[in-house]
């Protein structure tokens, strides 16, 4: 690979990320069901029906999978605690054996030299919770601030990061608007909703962290860069309202105590009661923000009901997902995000990586190609200004990609699901050879 440690600043931290419900397995330690366990076992959600059961079972094997984050010369690993692992039904009685999983974990991780990067959410809500209403109910913000202090009185005091939700884009639109994630809705009401609650359990988890004296505490959003499809003003508009929904709207609420105008245009009428008088909650100081980054969109312009926009197919190579590659993309987005929002606020790209087809042996080329221009773009960032201080490759193991099943390879390691075993791939060699140079 083309880069090394010398082309970044000084304490720069090379990491990788996994998630919880993606490689530990739930289908032990005590762990209550999760609403991805529920859609998964509805036909047509998840492709083969796969779910999170065994995953890379990675509970059971987290000292190997350390121990292959250690050998590669990470500074830090970025990992998520399940909410249904520690609290089987989200609120009342703890598991005490899944809370001594995340200490162990941690520890495990301080042992091998590795800087615990934590995310408290990362997708997996309770099923107790669901039948509640899940995100949809606004005393979401109080569950998960209780889940929050349960889980950082334990851990809080060696968490090198704490971060409360991975992708409140995906919580909120991707999974009560577009349908694609659990609990798989398509309703405007519900997307309101669920994405306005996000941020308030946000603000609560961050005010919980910080009565215990969590150091280091941040947040996470995904972005897109989003281009019109066509040279049309309509597809201007179009993209213009992509770039809203996703890129403008969670990190207006975290930074400017405001919704982006564009995108109230369709969601005011939906809005839960009182949301206006939300933003002191929702604006907590933080210390980092992390953007993850993968592809661009092309969006067009359609008749249709509110926001009336398409994705359309683009010209560019893509990735097995069917993304396209587009590293311009992360440099913008970094920039945008410095001068327009975070303004000298740590930066984090706490994701970034492509899914291939990949099999034992393979010379994985492609990701590594990948990884490198993305990396450059990161490198030209910091150039123009960008405060950025870390880097986390998505993703250490291949694991459950969601609705996508096991078949979308991610990780820097393959893994067999059949036998479990782990093969580091090229990539994470020349990975290794890049961070020891
Ligand atoms: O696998 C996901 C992860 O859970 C969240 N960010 C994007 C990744 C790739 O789709």
């Amino acid at each position: 690979m083309d880069f090394s440690r010398s082309d970044f600043p000084q304490g720069f931290l090379f990491s990788a990320a996994t998630s919880s419900y993606q490689i530990e397995g739930h289908g032990f330690g005590g762990a209550g069901k999760t609403h991805w366990d529920t859609f998964a076992a509805t036909p047509g959600n998840v492709v083969r029906a796969e779910h999170g059961q065994l995953a890379c079972d990675h509970y059971n094997r987290f000292e190997e999978d350390l121990d292959l984050a250690r050998d590669m010369g990470l500074d830090a690993y970025r990992f998520s605690t399940s909410w249904a692992r520690v609290m089987p039904e989200g609120r009342g009685a703890v598991n005490a054996e899944g809370l001594d999983f995340y200490d162990r974990l941690v520890d495990a991780m301080l042992e091998r030299g590795l800087k615990p990067q934590a995310t408290l959410y990362h997708w997996e809500l309770p099923v107790a919770l669901a039948d509640l209403g899940g995100w949809r109910n606004p005393d979401i913000a109080h569950w998960f601030g209780d889940f929050t202090t349960v889980v950082m009185e334990r851990i809080g005091d060696r968490v090198f990061s704490a971060a409360p939700i991975n992708e409140p884009w995906c919580v909120g639109w991707l999974s009560h608007f577009e349908g694609h994630h659990a609990p798989g809705l398509r309703d405007i009401r519900a997307a309101a909703h669920a994405m306005h609650h996000v941020l308030t359990a946000h603000g609560r988890s961050v005010q919980a962290m910080r009565a215990l004296g969590v150091q280091n505490v941040g947040a996470v959003c995904n972005f897109e860069a989003s281009l019109p499809a066509d040279s049309s003003p309509a597809a201007a508009a179009a993209a213009q309202l992509y770039d809203g929904i996703y890129n403008r709207f969670f990190i207006g609420g975290l930074f400017q105590g405001a919704y982006p105008q564009d995108v109230m245009e369709g969601l005011a009428p939906h809005m839960p009661k009182g949301w206006q008088d939300d933003f002191d909650l929702i604006g907590q100081k933080l210390d980092w923000f992390g953007l993850n980054y993968y592809t661009r969109k092309l969006i067009g312009a359609n008749d249709g009901a509110w926001p009336s926009y398409d994705y359309i197919d683009g010209p560019l190579p893509k990735t097995q997902m069917g993304w396209e590659i587009y590293p311009e993309g992360l440099h913008q987005l970094l920039v945008w995000v410095e001068q327009n929002y975070t303004k000298g606020l740590p930066l984090f790209v706490t994701e970034n990586g492509m899914s291939n087809a990949d099999t034992v042996g393979r010379d994985d080329v492609e990701r590594m190609a990948y990884l490198d221009s993305h990396l450059a773009a990161c490198k030209t960032a910091i150039r123009d200004g960008a405060n950025l201080r870390g880097y986390t490759f998505w993703s250490l193991l291949d694991n459950y990609e969601w609705a996508l099943g096991y078949e979308k390879r991610f990780g820097l390691i393959h893994v067999d699901f059949e036998t479990l075993e782990r093969s580091p791939k090229a990539s994470y060699y020349a990975i290794a050879r890049a961070l020891a140079e």
